[in-house]
């Protein structure tokens, strides 16, 4: 699906700084980017004081995903990896004051989350109600167009989906699977003030990145339903790493 382009390193761009390059925010509503590791990487960009600009891009990387960086000349996908790279350069702690135990547990809820929790969410909007997602995707595009599209995607997310497994699943059996997770985030967080304590983590931009897609889109996801009645910790969470890193959000979302 995806269409790898060559993004090229322009004279204008900066030494040192981060060209994070995303799906076009004009095809969100509600939430900064349709996708969850655009808004998880900025937010960590934002947490850790790192220059960078965002940079609409219709292409993927060279591995053929979106988000990805050019940094000093080079390309970086993935945005586990380009935290790890950059956290290097900049001398930056992606865990920081965490023992070896605690970035375990941090570990497996940024691989839950990104990996597991996500999916119910992917499955919702892109298998079973893609009628409704059009009203909130690429919504700079004719209806007609977001049809066509999701149309498609429909197709090969529901193939993705069953090669991840979860496909398998029923409908009310893959929500009950987001649901769990958010519990277990919920319960996990408690009444600490970010996943991990007193300061900020990936873990927190995995958790936001990913759940913001349900928390800030008011379309009928279970999971959206579950956090606003069940997990008023989450939203406070999330009203926190906002009002704290990243104040234009809502302005952003216009964009
Ligand atoms: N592990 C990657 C996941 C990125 C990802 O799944 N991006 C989606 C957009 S939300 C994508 O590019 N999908 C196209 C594809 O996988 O072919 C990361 O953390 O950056």
């Amino acid at each position: 699906m995806s269409q790898t382009i060559d993004p090229k390193w322009k004279e204008e761009y900066k030494k040192d700084v981060v060209y994070l390059h995303v799906i076009p925010r004009s095809r969100a509503r509600d939430v900064v980017n349709i996708s969850p590791f655009a808004i998880k990487l900025e937010l960590w960009l934002r947490i850790n004081e790192i220059p960078f600009e965002t940079i609409d891009c219709q292409g993927f990387s060279k591995k053929g995903q979106s988000p990805f960086i050019l940094f000093n000349g080079e390309e970086i996908p993935d945005s586990n990896f380009i935290i790890e790279y950059l956290s290097k350069y900049f001398n930056k702690n992606p865990y920081p004051n965490l023992d070896a135990s605690e970035k375990a547990t941090a570990r497996a809820f940024v691989k839950m989350v990104e990996e597991n929790t996500s999916w119910p969410i992917f499955v919702y909007r892109y298998v079973e109600n893609i009628d409704e997602y059009a009203d909130y995707f690429s919504t700079d595009q004719p209806m007609e167009v977001r049809k066509q599209i999701l149309g498609k995607l429909q197709e090969w997310v529901g193939k993705r989906a069953h090669g991840h497994g979860i496909g398998r699943h029923s409908t009310g059996e893959i929500q009950q699977i987001g649901c769990d997770d958010i519990q277990a985030i919920s319960d996990f967080l408690g009444n600490k003030k970010y996943m991990m304590g007193d300061t900020p983590t990936v873990v927190d931009c995995s958790v936001f990145g990913v759940l913001s897609q349900v928390v800030y889109v008011p379309m009928g996801y279970p999971m959206r339903k579950y956090i606003l009645e069940n997990c008023s910790n989450i939203i406070d969470l999330f009203d926190r790493l906002k009002n704290t890193y990243w104040t234009n959000w809502e302005e952003q979302c216009k964009m």
